[in-house]
């Protein structure tokens, strides 16, 4: 129904419509809003600000639609707003937990959020407490929290020790719940959950004892976990691969599922990339917070009469690895799995507590959401 459209075609698109009549006067009738027309030759990077007309021949002829846009908007607006990862470091006592958390925020992590200079010896950790840093690093928005604990180990009935920790990690739990089922709620919830426990084995190079066989297995239940070495610089190259082979086959013997744990790998690739890291967990790390000068350049170490065990060095420990894991590589399914198993478990159990029916059956769906419920929970 177009006036003067003969041996012509019409094509339609959301945002514009075109009249083209090219056989009889080889011109080209183009309506369109004029909004449109300024983004018409735009860059593709302004996608997803102003909808562009697109000529429905040019698309099939080129075979481009512009999805793949979606991920520069996914990145804008991650980079609004930022990141959180929570970082918690569990152990018996002396094994080098509070130093481990200076080297992860004086090594590259963040290298520059931390500006203590003075050298000052790190006090025996008495309680729970957080330190967080926001890093930035090309427009990304990074707050990186270590939640440091006292060591355990120290009384004479070690039993339970795992509790206080069990107890913090599900209070994190417990506050997102608050938030998350709270009608005036926030649109976006801060989290404090601990995504992931990094557990230190004392490096006796036998094999793991009884008390971290029990806190591990509590653990593994309510919080990812990465069991590493501490203290690496005290084992020969021969102990070290031994310990780890040894700890590998108690963690399996005692069914103790660790991160990045089997049965959430995805797909092969997923499943190619996890089995390398499982072959190598748990990481033999050494910690320091000292800078000292080797062949010209400042390095974290550790000095001793034999030489500088370089912590960043991946010839003299794993320290690097384990950062690279966390930070680098597996950061975002740490947070995933946090919030879509551990999390998950947390909530049902809760809300089933709470939904009780006066007959004792749980007002649950199979499926763990109850029936009334119209939760919907971010990752
Ligand atoms: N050889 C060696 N010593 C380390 C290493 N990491 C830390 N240390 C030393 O171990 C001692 C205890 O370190 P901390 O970091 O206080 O240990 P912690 O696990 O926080 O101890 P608590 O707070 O009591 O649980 C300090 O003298 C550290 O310098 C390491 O990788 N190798
Ligand atoms: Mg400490």
């Amino acid at each position: 129904s177009c006036p003067g459209l003969d041996n012509g075609y019409l094509e339609y698109s959301e945002h514009a419509v075109y009249m083209v009549d090219f056989p009889s006067l080889f011109c080209m009738h183009v309506y369109v809003r004029p909004e449109i027309i300024t983004s018409f030759y735009g860059n593709m990077a302004d996608v997803g600000k102003t909808p562009v007309a697109r000529n429905e021949k040019a698309s099939s002829e080129f075979g481009y639609v512009g999805i793949d846009a979606i991920l520069e908007q996914m990145r804008r607006k991650a980079m609004k707003q930022g990141f959180e990862f929570n970082i918690m470091v569990v152990g018996q006592s002396g094994l080098g937990k509070s130093t481990l958390t200076n080297t992860l925020f004086k090594s590259k992590v963040s290298r520059r959020s931390v500006m203590t200079t003075e050298e000052e010896r790190i006090p025996k950790t008495i309680e729970i407490k957080s330190i967080s840093h926001v890093i930035e690093e090309k427009g990304v928005r990074m707050k990186l929290t270590v939640i440091d604990t006292p060591g355990f180990g120290d009384q004479i009935n070690n039993e339970n020790c795992w509790q206080p920790i069990m107890k913090f990690i599900n209070a994190q739990y417990e506050q997102y719940l608050q938030e998350e089922i709270n009608i005036d709620r926030k649109k976006r919830i801060s989290d404090s959950r601990v995504h992931c426990c990094i557990y230190f084995i004392p490096p006796t190079g036998h094999c793991l004892r009884p008390i971290d066989i029990e806190f591990m297995r509590h653990l593994s239940k309510v919080v990812n976990i990465v069991p590493v070495i501490s203290k690496a610089d005290t084992l020969t190259l021969e102990e070290r691969d031994f310990f780890k082979q040894k700890i590998r086959e108690d963690l399996r013997a005692n069914e103790i599922d660790i991160y990045p744990q089997k049965e959430f790998d995805e797909d092969a690739e997923d499943r190619m990339i996890n089995e390398k890291i499982r072959a190598m967990i748990p990481f033999a790390v050494v910690g320091s917070d000292q800078e000292y000068q080797v062949n010209g350049k400042r390095l974290l170490g550790r000095k001793t009469r034999w030489g500088t065990v370089e912590v960043e060095n991946t010839t003299h420990c794993e320290f690097a690895y384990l950062r690279d894991l966390l930070i680098r590589t597996h950061m975002q399914n740490i947070k995933d799995i946090t919030s879509s198993i551990y999390y998950e478990m947390y909530r049902v159990r809760r809300l089933n507590e709470n939904n009780t029916k006066p007959n004792g059956q749980p007002a649950i769906h199979a499926n763990g959401v109850p029936e009334h419920e119209v939760l919907s929970h971010e990752m």
